[in-house]
C-alpha cells in the first residue's frame, strides 16, 4: 500500500438518455475504471460516478418518436446503460441520472446562488426557428457551414473540423434537423451567465496543473475570441427542469449535466454514510475530483464548469482528463454522427477484456484520436493474451500440477530475474498513474518475452524426471508461474475477469503489495484455460449486427 492515502471521485462525462451506449462511450468508461480500479488497488479511497444525460430537445423528440413519455424512455434507456456497464466491468459506484430530485435541488440552489450574486442577466435576442415545428431550434437541430473553415454539414454550436464555437446563426446556410427546412428568425427572451467576469479566474486556472498543454492550447483559443456570456435557458417545448419565476422556460442542460456530477455524488452519500457532500465539494476540500471526457466537451469543462464552481465558491477539479474521437477501420465516430458499433453488439461476439485490453494498448494522456482496426485487434488479443500471457502459465503450469500436485517450490530458480521484473513496478505505477496505458501494455509484453526466453532456455520439458533433477524442474516452472503473476498484478486494473480467472488459478489474490513477495511453497489449482483464442470470423458476424 502506498504511504499517502489519497480520497478521489472520478467522473466520466454523462452519456445522453436518447440512444445506445457504444463502444465509443465504452473507450472513455474503460479509461477511467482502468485508472480508478489501480488506485483501489493501492488502497486509495475512490469514488467512480456517472449518470445519463436524461434532459434535452433530442430526448423530448425521440420520445415523441416512440410514442411514449421522456420519463418512460428515460428509465428504459438508464437500466439499458447500466447492463451495458456491467457487461465491460465499469465499476461505477454509482450511475445516477439528471433527471433525479438531488439534481433539481442542487440545480435550484446554483441558480439561486448565482442570481444572487448578480452573475445572470436577461437579454433579448432573436433566435432560429423552426416554424413547421413551432419550436426553436437548439444549436444540435440546426446544419450549416462552419463560419470559420468553411465546413459543410456542421452543428449549430461548433464544428467539429476546426473545433470553433459560435452562434447557430453565424452558420452559413442553416437548415433545421427537424422539418429539413429552412427556419425564420423569432424573438425570443433568455437568461446568460456572466462567464466573461471569469476570464482572469480561468485564464490562470488552466495553467494550474490541470490540464494536458494541448487541451490549454484548445483552451486559448476561445480565450483569443473571448469569452461570451452564456444562454442557460431554453423556451418550451423541451425536457427538462423550469426556471422559477420564468413560466415557459427550461434550464438549459449543459447547465444541469454537470451539477449531475454533484448529485450522483449526492446520492451515493445518501447511500454510504462514509460521504459527505459539503466535505467533497467545499473549497478546502481534501478529495481529489477528475473528469474524463472527450475532446468535443473540453470547453464545457474547462471554461463553463470550473467558472461556475468559482462563481457559488465551491471546489473545482484537480484534472479534466481528455482523450480522442475514436475511429474503427478509418471511419470516424462521434456522439452525434451516429455509433456504429453499440456495446451490446460487441459482446455477443467478444469478451469485454479483450475491448478492455486493446483500447488500454491505444491509450495515453493526450487527445489524439484513437485508431482501431478490427483484424488488428484480433491479432493482438491472440499473439498478446493468448500466445504470451496466457501461454507462460500454461506451459509451466502442467508441470506443477503434473508432478507436484500443485506445489511451487520453495525458492525461486533466478532470484535476480525476479528482481527485475519487481524493479519494472516503479515504471508500471508511473505509467497507470499518469493513464499511459499504452506503454503499460508495451513493457508488460517487454517483460513476458523475457519470461518466456527464460523458459525456453530452460527447457523444462527437456528434464529427465530424476530424484536430483525434479527440484530443478520445479524451480524453473515456479519462477515462471511467478512471473506471470507479476505481469499479471500490472494487468488486474485493464483485465479484471482475467484477474478473476487468475486468481483462482493460483488461488492467491493479486495485490500491488504482493509483487515483493514470491509464491512459493504454495499450492496452485488445476490449469484451466484462462482465456479462449477469439476467431477473425466473428468481425463478421459483428459488422452483420451494425447493419
Ligand atoms: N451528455 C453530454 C455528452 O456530450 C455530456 C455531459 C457531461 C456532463 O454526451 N457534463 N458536464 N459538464
Ligand atoms: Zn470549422
Amino acid at each position: 500500500m502506498s504511504s499517502v492515502l489519497r480520497k478521489i471521485l472520478v467522473t466520466c462525462a454523462l452519456p445522453y438518455a436518447n440512444g445506445s451506449i457504444h463502444i465509443g462511450h465504452m473507450l472513455e468508461h474503460i479509461q477511467a475504471d482502468i485508472w480508478v480500479r489501480y488506485h483501489r488497488m493501492r488502497g486509495h479511497e475512490v469514488w467512480f460516478i456517472s449518470a445519463d444525460d436524461a434532459h434535452g430537445t433530442a430526448i423530448m423528440l425521440k420520445s415523441e418518436d416512440l410514442g411514449i413519455s421522456s420519463n418512460k424512455l428515460i428509465k428504459n434507456v438508464r437500466k439499458e446503460h447500466q447492463i451495458d456497464f456491467l457487461n465491460f466491468k465499469i465499476s461505477h459506484d454509482n450511475y445516477y441520472s439528471t433527471h433525479s430530485l438531488e439534481n433539481l435541488y442542487l440545480l435550484r440552489k446554483i441558480f439561486t446562488l448565482l442570481n444572487e450574486k448578480g452573475f445572470i442577466k436577461e437579454k433579448k435576442i432573436s433566435q432560429l426557428y423552426d416554424d413547421i415545428k413551432k419550436i426553436f431550434l437548439p444549436d444540435r437541430f440546426i446544419k450549416g457551414t462552419c463560419p470559420i473553415c468553411k465546413t459543410k454539414n456542421q452543428y449549430g454550436d461548433n464544428c467539429e473540423t476546426c473545433s470553433a464555437t459560435y452562434e447557430p446563426i453565424d452558420l452559413i446556410n442553416p437548415i433545421s434537423v427537424i422539418s429539413g427546412e429552412k427556419p425564420i428568425l423569432k424573438n425570443t427572451k433568455h437568461l446568460y451567465f456572466d462567464l466573461p467576469f471569469f476570464s482572469n479566474m480561468l485564464k490562470k486556472w488552466i495553467h494550474s496543473g490541470v490540464l494536458e498543454s494541448s487541451v490549454i492550447k484548445k483552451t486559448e483559443e476561445w480565450f483569443k475570441v473571448g469569452l461570451k456570456p452564456w444562454c442557460i435557458s431554453r423556451d418550451a417545448p423541451y425536457f427538462g427542469f423550469k426556471i422559477p419565476k420564468h413560466p415557459s422556460k427550461y434550464f438549459y442542460v449543459w447547465l444541469d449535466a454537470p451539477i449531475g456530477y454533484m448529485s450522483a455524488f449526492k446520492n451515493l452519500s445518501f447511500k454510504n454514510k462514509k460521504l459527505n457532500f459539503n466535505e467533497l465539494w467545499n473549497q478546502k476540500s481534501n478529495y481529489e475530483l477528475y473528469h474524463f471526457i472527450g475532446k468535443d466537451i473540453i470547453y464545457f469543462h474547462t471554461l463553463f464548469w470550473p467558472a461556475i464552481l468559482e462563481a457559488i465558491s465551491f471546489r473545482k477539479p484537480n484534472g479534466i482528463f481528455v482523450h480522442g474521437y475514436l475511429t474503427i477501420n478509418g471511419l470516424k465516430l462521434s456522439k452525434s454522427r451516429g455509433a456504429l458499433i453499440k456495446a451490446s453488439d460487441w459482446i455477443k461476439c467478444f469478451d469485454s477484456d479483450s475491448l478492455r485490453y486493446y483500447y488500454a494498448s491505444k491509450l495515453s494522456n493526450n487527445i489524439h484520436d484513437i485508431e482501431i482496426n478490427l483484424e488488428d485487434f484480433v491479432h493482438k488479443i491472440n499473439s498478446d493474451i493468448v500466445n504470451k500471457l496466457v501461454n507462460l502459465a500454461s506451459r509451466n503450469a502442467s508441470f506443477i500440477n503434473k508432478h507436484f500436485n500443485g506445489y511451487l517450490s520453495n525458492t525461486l530458480s533466478d532470484v535476480k530475474l525476479y528482481e527485475y521484473f519487481i524493479n519494472a513496478s516503479s515504471n508500471i505505477e508511473s505509467f497507470l498513474e499518469n493513464r499511459k496505458f499504452n506503454f503499460v501494455i508495451k513493457e508488460s509484453m517487454r517483460l513476458l518475452d523475457i519470461a518466456n526466453q527464460y523458459i525456453n532456455e530452460k527447457k523444462p520439458w527437456t528434464i529427465q524426471i530424476t530424484e536430483k533433477n525434479i527440484i530443478k524442474l520445479q524451480k524453473i516452472c515456479t519462477m515462471g508461474i511467478n512471473l506471470f503473476r507479476i505481469v499479471m498484478i500490472f494487468l488486474k486494473p485493464i483485465v479484471p475477469d482475467l484477474a478473476i480467472k487468475t486468481e483462482s488459478f493460483l488461488i492467491s489474490k493479486l495485490t500491488w503489495d504482493g509483487i515483493k513477495v514470491p509464491l512459493l511453497s504454495h499450492q496452485i489449482n488445476k490449469f484451466t484455460p484462462l482465456y479462449k483464442r477469439i476467431h477473425i470470423k466473428k468481425i463478421s458476424e459483428l459488422i452483420n449486427l451494425c447493419k
